[in-house]
């Protein structure tokens, strides 16, 4: 049992896992936490840190079907998450998919069984489908289907991190950023096991009862996680409407279909994002972990925040418009702005990595987001803290558990191809800058600059 007074070091804690779990930590009475991070929070290494996110209750099956409803819930109920959820509701779509089709049939017989019949609605033909999202009356979507799913919406993601980082400093956790905040290395015992704290990459050497590793897609390139997790990057880009445009739109559902994307209501600015949905790409190269003593050839993600003047991939670009173009043809040709890569890392069997690590007595890892989690930030750290506590359910302990022996070399943790690689895109434009992810990865000593 970790004591109320015990020192915990929330290492990527201006993230979602991060900050959520310094959240209930707080909330149960843990007195010293620490949350270290190369940025304050909205951490702009955070695929959190983004104008909107989707939330939807829809997917009844399984474990991220649970979480969903519980997040709502949360969503919905807790003071400091109530200001950022826009439960628009949500139309689920698909064509010629017929696979997808099948799923969504599946989604909605589960959401009725389940007694939610009021919550869900299937949509058989266009018109059923303009009836709940007359906003795609323009759209070349017929013969499209799919379900509408009330208990839906979408999250504005960074104002919602912004607001817990705040409520962090004021129930008085404390906090390091910059080179002050970025990970180096574990701090061990000389038994090689035992955590004593952590080093960041300017020297100083926090020390910690307890060290949770809450760093999204960088961890598997920060401690060696044995190929659970593979760290893949999705893109998107926004348009700007007219007032007139934004007005129209407003209330409006979220849109998303597995066969080309998704997009959520503007901004009150007026502001769209678009992002084409795929299965991600991976960036090869080559790093050193802590814990391994060679080199692994892996997924390494690098920050748009520090290299903002990288571009997308022209297949992405073109992904992005085919969606705007269908859904909206009348912005079809609007300026794309600000497109960006954001980063996730997909576990081997899509389920979070949230487990004691075995190989240290000291370290927690709270990873392995699947793309799944920022609709998770009012409720992951409460998971986490169980799981310090030892309150964790033995299915949900088994779930997130340490697992390397289950990987089959062919796994991806998502439906769809196996990943292709930014490197071979074109279009992928990333030469003109600094390389600021080799320079922070040249001060840790952790990996290879020349292949970074
Ligand atoms: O249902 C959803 O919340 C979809 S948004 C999640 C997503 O965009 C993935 O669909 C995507 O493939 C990537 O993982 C980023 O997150």
């Amino acid at each position: 049992m970790v004591a109320k007074d015990a020192k915990i070091i929330v290492v990527g804690g201006a993230g979602t896992m991060g900050s959520s779990t310094a959240l209930h930590l707080s909330r149960r009475g843990y007195t010293d936490i620490r949350i270290l991070d190369m940025f304050q929070p909205p951490s702009s290494n955070s695929a959190g840190n983004d104008m909107n996110k989707m939330i939807s209750t829809h997917y009844m099956d399984g474990i991220w079907g649970r979480l969903a409803l519980e997040t709502f819930d949360a969503w919905m109920s807790d003071s400091l998450f109530t200001p950022f959820i826009h439960p628009v509701g949500r139309l689920d779509l698909a064509n010629h998919d017929k696979e997808r089709i099948k799923t969504l049939k599946h989604q909605y017989g589960l959401s009725v069984t389940a007694g939610r019949g009021d919550k869900v609605e299937w949509l058989e033909t266009k018109e059923d489908i303009l009836k709940r999202g007359p906003h795609m009356k323009d759209a070349d979507i017929e013969g499209w289907t799919g379900l509408w799913a009330k208990d839906a919406g979408w999250l504005a993601a960074r104002d919602a991190l912004t607001a817990v980082g705040a409520e962090l400093r004021k129930i008085g956790v404390k906090s390091a950023f910059g080179t002050s905040g970025t990970f180096k290395s574990l701090i061990l015992h000389d038994d090689g096991k035992t955590v004593l704290g952590v080093k960041t990459i300017d020297g100083t050497e926090w020390t910690a009862d307890l060290v949770i590793l809450a760093t999204g897609a960088w961890s598997p390139t920060l401690i060696d996680l044995e190929d659970q997790c593979v760290s893949k990057c999705w893109q998107f880009g926004h348009i700007q409407l007219t007032p007139e445009e934004t007005k129209a739109l407003q209330g409006t559902p979220s849109m998303y279909t597995g066969e080309l994307g998704f997009f959520m209501e503007p901004s009150p600015h007026g502001v769209m994002k678009f992002v084409n949905e795929f299965e991600g790409y991976t960036r090869m190269a080559t790093c050193r972990p802590f814990g391994s003593d060679k080199d692994i050839r892996m997924s390494v993600p690098r920050s748009h925040a520090l290299h903002p003047t990288d571009t997308i991939p022209k297949e992405g670009e073109l992904a992005i418009r085919k969606l705007m173009k269908t859904c909206f043809p009348q912005f079809a040709d609007r300026p794309l702005f600000d497109t960006a890569i954001c980063w996730c890392t997909d576990s081997y069997d899509g389920n979070w990595l949230l487990c004691d690590d075995p190989r240290y007595k000291g370290l927690i890892l709270a990873t392995g987001d699947c793309g799944h989690t920022f609709k998770m930030l009012p409720i992951v750290g409460k998971y986490v803290a169980d799981l310090i506590e030892g309150k964790l359910s033995e299915e949900d302990e088994k779930r997130w558990k340490w697992r390397p022996e289950g990987r089959n070399p062919d796994d991806t943790g998502r439906e769809g191809l196996k990943p292709q690689d930014l490197s071979d895109k074109e279009g992928w434009c990333h030469d003109g800058d600094i390389n600021g992810d080799a320079i922070v990865a040249d001060l840790a000593g952790r990996m290879d600059n020349s292949r970074l």
